[in-house]
């Protein structure tokens, strides 16, 4: 008579290994694309909060337009006339998503939003301030409405297409300079001719590629 085999052959052991590492392997994955799909998703939401914002600062009752892109030359509401004397300071890079921060905090203008107004959507990634402050922001820091993925958003008023290539570029969220271009449909005309353009550098980080997410789409 057979003895009776007692525990498992070296063979079973390492096939049950195989099976429940690629069941972690399969687990990791998902979650990673569960991760990165939330992360899409908030850096939509305050695409379409930032959206609604400039949409709101259009109105006759705030600014009467859309903010330029060159924080500088940003105009102020009614009689305070232009904005870009009093604050000065800042460095030329990330000057469009800041002339939106600033904006956002003009007196009398200040636009309130709960995906926004908290401290992960916002950073100042290039760390440079203002010469002065402006009615109702915190401080002297020229902060910028960063993604998800902590990179400042990219905005461009319409009548700067052509120009874009005298803006110094953004600074990204590690550091990194990189320079962005108004984004272009497949007939090669600008996006948001009429408007702006609004736009995360989405998961890579880089501007111009596939995974960048533009407002509205
Ligand atoms: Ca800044
Ligand atoms: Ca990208």
């Amino acid at each position: 008579m057979r003895a009776r085999r007692s525990g498992f052959s070296l063979i079973e052991v390492m096939v049950v290994m195989a099976i429940l590492a690629g069941l972690v392997a399969g687990v990791s994955i998902m979650i990673s694309q569960a991760q990165q799909k939330q992360l899409v998703f908030a850096t939509k939401t305050r695409l379409s909060e930032i959206g609604a914002g400039l949409e709101l600062l259009k109105s006759a009752d705030k600014l009467g337009m859309y903010p330029s892109t060159d924080v500088t030359m940003l105009q102020g509401p009614g009689k305070s006339g232009n904005v870009g004397k009093t604050i000065g300071g800042g460095n030329d890079k990330n000057a469009g998503i800041e002339a939106i921060w600033v904006a956002f905090h003009l007196k009398g203008v200040r636009i309130h939003s709960q995906a926004l107004d908290t401290s992960d959507a916002y950073a100042n990634t290039d760390g440079d301030s203002a010469a002065g402050r402006v009615e109702e922001m915190p401080d002297l820091e020229l902060r910028e409405y960063i993604d998800a993925w902590g990179n400042p958003f990219v905005y461009i008023h319409n009548r700067d297409f052509k120009k874009m290539d005298r803006l110094d570029g953004y600074m990204t969220g590690d550091k990194r300079e990189v320079k962005v271009a108004p984004r272009k449909t497949e007939l090669g005309e600008y996006e948001g001719a009429a408007s702006f353009q609004l736009f995360s550098m989405g998961p890579d980080g880089e501007p111009g590629t596939e995974d960048d997410i533009a407002y509205g789409q």
